[in-house]
């Protein structure tokens, strides 16, 4: 079943629809299951060891693997900023982003409903995923994206998983309004995360966190924010938990912003609850370049009951960090995804963070999805001749 969270009316699984007719956004209801958690660690390590919590039918499922992303402790920098930090890999999912687990239960909806075409608006990586997911389920696929806006690996994704690939004179938010429309006519079943049963993939990243941790909330959960849904959707997996009693203190929810896209963070920092969409958002870190964040309520939601924040960085503290999480750790991370690493600095150095925290910050893509700005933010390869000589002389001044 599915629910408003604002009017609390009620919708069928198997209806065809977005939005409440509030006008407000829709939850899947999942209620705590009588499992015990170690059936969980018997399974093989994807999102479907959590299928008894994925309100889609398994036999249809649609599947490249995904989930059971990398947990690595990060002393190096934990150390420096005088925190237990451990860093949540979803740069090494199926297509490189975390959309992938959404996109597999999101998919497996579309194979339950019988549709023939999905599609979605996208920064780049929703579409990426959308595509490769669509050709393992068979099913059509069409793509909207802000011209010029998506980073070079996420495009090549879309287009070479087949795709039907269309490029609007305008942001993410047009772009959306766009396939939304097309959806509402039928034309497609939409795939955003406005649709809930995407953010039911996604709370398997909450689940995965407090397993990973041998069944404990750390203290905080920090991740970078676009559209909001996936700071929403972890909120309710780590509460989906709490409730069926497999653990029982939950994480500070934290979202971190680009500084000139960042309305749930000015909202905030103004101690408002309602969110005022940015006008033109800009960022190098694409990825969250969106103004009007679909999930903003769910979002403000997770944010206050979960006692958390949000904030905000800037494009060179989003480079910086990136690169050094890069260097001193050996994890590449897209821009957008650095935004966690840059907020968790800024946050200690402004006491937002207490010392010796244990907090976990979610990476959502991998360093490969924008490649201009890697190659970028470094030097030219040094040209040599063949002669080993020339490459020992220079090796011994680095
Ligand atoms: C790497 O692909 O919105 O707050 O259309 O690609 O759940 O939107 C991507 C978002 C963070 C923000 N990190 O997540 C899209 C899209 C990366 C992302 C986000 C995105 P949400």
């Amino acid at each position: 079943m599915m629910r408003c969270i604002s009017c609390g009316k009620e919708y069928d699984d198997d209806e065809i629809v977005y939005t409440c007719e509030c006008g407000s956004i829709l939850e899947v209801e999942v209620e705590p299951k009588d499992i015990p958690r170690e059936t969980f660690d018997c399974r093989r390590d994807n999102i479907w060891k959590y299928k008894e919590y994925l309100p889609v039918n398994y036999e249809n499922r649609v599947s490249l693997d995904e989930g059971g992303t990398p947990f690595c402790k990060c002393d190096k920098i934990g150390d420096e900023l005088g925190i237990d930090l451990y860093v949540k890999v979803e740069g090494s999912n199926p297509t490189g982003s975390f959309k992938d687990r959404g996109m597999s239960v999101g998919t497996t909806k579309a194979v339950d409903l019988g549709v023939g075409m999905v599609g979605c608006a996208s920064t780049g990586n929703t579409s990426a995923s959308l595509s490769a997911y669509a050709a393992r389920a068979g099913l059509k696929c069409a793509v909207v994206l802000p011209s010029g806006k998506v980073a070079l690996g996420k495009l090549a994704q879309a287009m070479f998983h087949g795709a039907k690939v269309f490029s609007i004179d305008g942001n993410f938010d047009d772009a959306l309004k766009t396939i939304t429309e097309l959806a509402l006519e039928g034309e497609l079943y939409l795939l955003n995360s406005i649709n809930p049963f995407r953010l039911e993939g996604q709370k398997t990243i909450g689940y995965e966190i407090v397993h990973d941790l041998k069944w404990q909330s750390p203290d905080r959960i920090i991740l970078p924010v676009g559209n909001a849904g996936n700071i929403s959707a972890i909120w309710k997996g780590i509460t989906e938990f709490r409730d069926a009693g497999y653990i029982k203190d939950t994480p500070k929810m934290t979202g971190i912003q680009a500084e000139n896209s960042a309305p749930i963070a000015n909202a905030v920092r103004e101690g408002r609850d309602t969110v005022t969409p940015v006008e033109n958002p800009d960022t190098i870190a694409t990825a969250i370049r969106i103004g009007a964040p679909v999930s903003s309520v769910k979002a403000m939601r997770a944010i206050k009951e979960s006692d958390g924040t949000a904030e905000t960085v800037s494009d060179d503290e989003i480079l910086s960090a990136q690169m050094y999480l890069a260097r001193t750790e050996g994890i590449g991370v897209e821009p957008a995804s650095a935004a966690s690493i840059a907020g968790v600095k800024k946050l200690v150095e402004n006491g937002e963070i207490e010392k010796g925290e244990r907090v976990v910050c979610v990476v959502t893509g991998h360093v490969l999805k924008d490649p201009n700005v890697a190659i970028d933010a470094c030097e030219e390869p040094t040209a040599v001749s063949s002669d080993p000589a020339d490459i020992r002389n220079i090796l011994k001044t680095i």
